[in-house]
């Protein structure tokens, strides 16, 4: 029942900043997947017998890749497989159900905030026995053996009904269809206050969540429809579908416009969100008041002791380097460790598992805690609905009074997408060259204090991380940071962030844009971006 295929490699299978994303076709080449997914298992050792987590985000080819993978971890002698109902999981939920069931990994099928569809994206990801994605020492051994690959092993048989709950056999390996949404939803039971919440939205308080034609829909349905009493229809765009209904499903003011405007409207529900592709992330609106995921983190941090899973407090605070200092005045009073990682998630896992940070947070929306080891959309949103619930205060009144006790980060992000990659190496390497030369160097009235290239010295392995982002900090705060995105599929995508420190309350209320705009001429002035990029202007602002 078990071939051995012949295979050939293929040198592109690097994996970026979140697993392996390349454009649907590019998967559907001979072998393209079936050798990732080789290269995962040859990398990985002692799991024969052992179960493995298997799902995705519903996207276009999702049901296709799971049968291959069904079928290899079967040849490659796997016990178990745990398999979300219809091929769905939402990546905390699949990082839950490695974590409850002590399974030895997972593989979740995703491309995450990239579009889904035909010609779109698909990704692959795999995730260790702690729940969270490989570290790089792991992700590196799997591109080394993607390099030399010759075979691969998959069990001959039918396909299994993705369909049905229930326990099958394949080859010998045990299938369990599992139901994707349970499990979660006891989690985030045990975390918040269900009954608050559920009696704030009694009380009239009325909350939306567009799921983006992605895969939280049946999550949220499930807990803001009928756990928590809110009206059917408050979960927009529901079903998981292949092409995400034609959605981008990256929760940002560009692509979750329509969100934001009903929440902003007068007469709109009081409190809006919306979540990623996979589930991770989430964009948090209050009336008249958009809550930058940076904010988000620091104030979920300083709020944390409302929710009944972190009543005790937390033990730390992390973000990636990127994501603005807000959290870090947050754990200055609280008297807790703060940490600075590299963009991607994996940089948290080892502070989770050590019990260095309890909170973590990335600026692209990205917020969790060791409840899991993935970043959690749905977690947030509910973490919000809790403070919201016990506070008895609207969004605008939370965010405005934390930034009078901590000061306001004032904070942007601007996407260049699809530029030529050559100019973006170009940009990164000149601005390389540079950092030696710009610290004492005065644009305006902003005076550099330092610049480098982020590196990470990891506390707990040790490991090191260089090249993380370009950094050029001023006196007094405020800074702009430049990287390339590891998640996109086609050209290059330039990251721009830039954030400045107020801690004068009478200067809290100024446009963002405006607040900055002297900074982002500084940064354009620096690098170059627009005449390199040949754009005149981001493709997305946040
Ligand atoms: C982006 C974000 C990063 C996030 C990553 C995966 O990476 O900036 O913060 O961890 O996506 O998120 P990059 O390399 O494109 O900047 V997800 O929701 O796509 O799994
Ligand atoms: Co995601």
């Amino acid at each position: 029942m078990i071939k051995t295929v012949t295979t050939a490699p293929y040198k592109d299978q690097k994996p970026g900043t979140s697993g392996l994303r390349k454009k649907v076709p590019v998967f559907q080449q001979e072998n393209y997947a079936e050798n990732f997914i080789q290269a995962i298992f040859d990398s990985l050792e002692g799991f024969e017998g052992k179960t493995l987590v298997i799902g995705g985000d519903g996207r276009y080819y999702n049901r296709e890749v799971i049968q291959k993978a069904l079928k290899m971890a079967a040849a490659s002698g796997f016990g178990k497989v745990m398999v979300g109902q219809g091929g769905i999981l939402s990546t905390p939920a699949a990082s839950n159900l490695i974590r409850k069931y002590k399974a030895f990994g997972g593989i979740v099928l995703s491309a995450s905030h990239n579009p889904g569809g035909p010609t779109e994206d698909f990704g692959i990801k795999y995730n260790i026995g702690n729940g969270g994605p490989a570290p790089e020492k792991i992700t590196d051994a799997i591109f080394a053996r993607t390099q030399v690959i010759d075979t691969y092993k998959i069990a001959d048989v039918a396909d299994i009904d993705l369909d049905a709950i229930g326990t099958f056999d394949l080859a010998g390996m045990t299938v369990e269809v599992v139901d994707p949404v349970a499990d979660y939803v006891i989690l985030m039971e045990e975390l918040f206050d269900f009954p608050a919440i559920k009696a704030l939205i009694a009380g009239g308080f009325k909350v939306v969540i567009d799921s983006m034609g992605a895969v939280t829909g049946p999550y949220a349905v499930e807990i803001l429809e009928k756990r928590l009493g809110a009206p059917a229809g408050s979960v927009r765009n529901s079903t998981p579908l292949p092409d995400f209904g034609g959605h981008h499903p990256d929760p940002n003011l560009v692509h979750a416009k329509e969100l934001y405007d009903d929440v902003m409207s007068p007469t709109g529900p009081d409190f809006g969100a919306a979540s990623d592709g996979d589930g991770d992330r989430n964009m948090v609106v209050g009336k008249n008041m958009f809550v930058t995921p940076s904010d988000s983190l620091a104030i979920i941090a300083a709020n944390a002791t409302l929710a009944p899973g972190y009543a005790k407090g937390i033990a730390g605070i992390a973000r990636s380097m990127p994501t603005s200092a807000a959290a870090d005045r947050v754990a200055e009073k609280l008297g807790i460790g703060m940490y600075e990682t590299p963009t991607g998630w994996k940089f948290f896992g080892n502070l989770l598992d050590a019990g260095k940070a309890t909170i973590c947070g990335e600026e692209s929306f990205g917020t969790g805690s060791d409840h899991v080891r993935e970043k959690d959309g749905l977690w947030a949103v509910l973490f919000w609905l809790n403070i919201l619930a016990v506070r008895k205060e609207s969004a605008y009144d939370i965010v405005t009074k934390h930034w009078a006790e901590y000061g306001r980060n004032y904070y942007s992000r601007h996407d260049y997408e699809e530029v030529d990659s050559d100019a973006a190496n170009g940009m990164v390497t000149a601005l390389r060259e540079k950092l030696s030369t710009l610290p004492g160097q005065t644009f305006g009235a902003l005076k550099v204090e330092a610049a480098d290239d982020f590196a990470y010295n990891d506390p707990v392995d040790g490991s090191v991380s260089k090249n993380q982002g370009i950094r050029v900090m001023f006196e007094g705060g405020s800074r702009v940071v430049f990287r390339l995105s590891g998640t996109g599929t086609s050209g290059a995508t330039i990251r721009l962030y830039v954030e400045r420190y107020e801690p004068d309350a009478s200067r809290h209320a100024i446009e963002t844009q405006e607040a900055l705009a002297d900074l982002i001429a500084v940064a354009d002035e620096i690098s170059e971006l627009k005449k390199r990029s040949g754009r005149d202007a981001p493709t997305v602002i946040t």
